[in-house]
């Protein structure tokens, strides 16, 4: 009896997956593999609504934890969506102050502040064409963002220098492209081009050229505006260098073949 009633649920497994085999196979593009390596490929997998998603940007045997922001329910299409976030700040329980190699691998909460990983970021913008959004907002209501057409970093051998294309203006201003073709750095690894040590000077790691700076969106949570120069999150173009933001996401999404 135990016999038979273990073969007919076999049975009945076999027959779910054969129908539901063609539904998973037929999913995927050709070409693309069976894994996700961003949330775009997490949306075209079902999953519609904004939240903590795994992906692989490597390897199958690496799996890393993204949020992902599908952008708003009411698109139906989600065509703002579907941006994978590579970096979160809105509300300081996460220290930014970190060294190299933590943010070579990442640090932070998925659900909450977060970097994902210069790692991360190389792998997924040395496979795929990318993107990049800065959406912002300040303490008074107001919220802007800066987008550029194309982002990719080097490797670490090359000290992830980023490059930058194509900036779209969304009322934040440009205060990226100071640092276009710069290579990052943390407080134990000094890779901007002064004197001074710009990631020690201004609390966290990120691609400085000289001090100042315009944006440092991992500087210190300042959880108010007004601050003295140059200190908390800054975005110099919108707001000033006297000013610490409330919020402020980082997030990259595969350039599809019509815009390339
Ligand atoms: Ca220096």
């Amino acid at each position: 009896m135990f016999f038979s009633d273990q073969k007919l649920t076999s049975n009945m497994l076999c027959c779910l997956l054969a129908l539901l085999l063609p539904l998973v196979v037929n999913s995927h593009p050709v070409g693309r593999s069976l894994l996700p390596l961003d949330c775009e490929d997490i949306f075209q997998n079902g999953s519609v609504h904004n939240g903590v998603y795994t992906i692989y940007p490597t390897t199958e045997d690496k799996p890393v934890e993204v949020y992902c922001d599908m952008g708003c329910t009411e698109d139906e299409n989600h065509k703002e969506g579907q941006w994978t976030v590579i970096q979160r700040r809105m509300d300081g329980t996460v220290n930014f102050y970190q060294p190299w190699d933590h943010y070579k691998e990442g640090f932070g909460n998925k659900n909450g502040e977060y970097w994902l990983g210069l790692e991360t970021i190389f792998s997924l913008t040395w496979r795929g064409k990318y993107e990049l959004q800065v959406d912002m907002e300040d303490w008074e209501g107001g919220s802007v963002y800066a987008r550029y057409l194309s982002f990719s970093i080097d490797s670490e051998d090359d000290g992830y220098k980023l490059h930058l294309g194509g900036y779209i203006n969304g009322g934040a201003g440009d205060a990226l492209n100071y640092v276009n073709g710069r290579k990052f750095s943390t407080y134990d690894k000094d890779q901007d081009s002064s004197y001074s040590n710009c990631a020690d000077l201004y609390d966290g790691g990120f691609w400085f050229y000289s001090c100042p700076y315009y944006a440092n969106p991992n500087g210190l949570y300042k959880g108010r505006g007004d601050v003295e120069y140059g200190t908390g999150i800054n975005w110099h173009h919108w707001k000033g260098s006297y000013y610490s933001l409330k919020s402020i996401m980082m997030k990259i999404k595969r350039v599809s073949l019509s815009e390339a």
